[in-house]
């Protein structure tokens, strides 16, 4: 099987795996655990903010930073299809009490002059008044948010005393293709959260970091929402390795979904272009007004041993990661043809 679901699907390296068994572990309740308070002071340094904190997942992250920045009845301004509205279970209502106010718009990403529309303040008794913004880096479709386009937004928020939280599960590799380092990207933020556990490899994990004021509230609602965890140094382990190691490598995922989107390229059947490949991440479209060939594609990848999820609004994603080998990739190309001339 060659998996392209999802970058999560990734298992611990080897290095990954001595380094949890060797961890020197504490009561992180008690912020004694030394490998977690390692692997978050490397984590804040990295980001270049004043402090983190090491949590379950990413949707446990984002979730954390919406009830610690916001207070109930609140409004969360995000654009439609990032993960928080998607894939979060509505978990933003339930959690923190707040609604999530979606922005449409064609780009993959909210600009300044999109979200000024939608803010909000108290002088109306009526209006739920605006808690905090939202934005994703990289985005969903693998596109990424240029820094500039952060500024912007994060200066006019600012000045507003609106918080901007990101979702920076993949923020690697938005530094990775915009050549610098994350903290360049997350200086335009006054939270943000990154995932340990894709693209790079550990097997639990991201991380929310923030300013001491922030993260110190933040450490109380993690208890709050169960996520005090105790030896979690084991964890930890594998996160330091990620964040040293693994973030290093990124390019080759993103050089390898530029060769699959080329492949790709040479078949009249799909519409793609492998110049529009920013990193780990593509949609494939298709050239046709069946309805029925994205599907059937879906179901011939399948039976041939190359995994995917379902076809969404017609389109297949794609997601490469460090346990797609070179060589698989080629085993993939020297199928595509059958798989593309018996479709019908
Ligand atoms: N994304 C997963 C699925 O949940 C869709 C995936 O396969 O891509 N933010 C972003 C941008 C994400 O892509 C994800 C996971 C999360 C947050 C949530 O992380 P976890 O799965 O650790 O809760």
């Amino acid at each position: 099987m060659i998996d392209f679901r999802s970058d999560t699907v990734t298992k611990p390296t080897d290095e990954m795996r001595t380094a949890m068994m060797n961890a020197i572990v504490g009561d992180d309740v008690l912020q004694e655990d030394p490998t977690v308070n390692e692997l978050e002071k490397k984590a804040a340094e990295i980001l270049g903010k004043e402090a983190a904190l090491f949590v379950p997942s990413g949707t446990f992250g984002n979730q954390l930073a919406i009830l610690t920045h916001t207070k109930r009845g609140d409004e969360i301004i995000v654009k439609d299809d990032t993960h928080v509205v998607q894939y979060e279970v509505g978990a933003s209502a339930v959690i923190a009490g707040v609604q999530l106010r979606t922005v449409q718009v064609e780009r993959s990403y909210m600009t300044w002059n999109d979200i000024s529309k939608y803010i909000r303040r108290a002088y109306d008794i009526h209006q739920p008044e605006t808690g905090m913004v939202e934005l994703q880096n990289s985005l969903g479709n693998g596109d990424v948010m240029p820094i500039n386009e952060m500024k912007l937004v994060y200066e006019n928020l600012n000045a507003l005393n609106i918080p901007v939280h990101l979702d920076g599960a993949r923020i690697f590799n938005a530094a990775e293709y915009l050549k610098v380092d994350a903290k360049e990207i997350a200086q335009y933020t006054d939270s943000v959260m990154f995932c340990l556990s894709k693209g790079l490899g550990a097997p639990v994990g991201s991380v929310l970091a923030g300013t001491n004021d922030f993260i110190f509230k933040a450490r109380k609602n993690r208890k709050l929402m169960g996520g005090g965890m105790r030896q979690v140094g084991i964890l930890a382990a594998a996160g330091i390795i990620a964040i040293e190691k693994m973030t290093k490598r990124l390019h080759i995922d993103h050089d390898n979904a530029k060769r699959i989107a080329a492949e790709f390229s040479k078949y009249d059947l799909f519409n793609i272009d492998p110049q529009d490949i920013k990193t780990n991440i593509f949609f494939l479209k298709f050239n046709t007004t069946d309805k029925n060939i994205p599907d059937k594609f879906y179901k011939s990848l399948i039976n041939n041993g190359i995994l995917v999820y379902p076809p969404r609004n017609g389109e297949i994603r794609f997601v490469l990661h460090y346990d797609i080998k070179t060589c698989e990739i080629e085993k993939f190309f020297s199928k595509l043809p059958e798989i593309v001339n018996n479709l019908n």
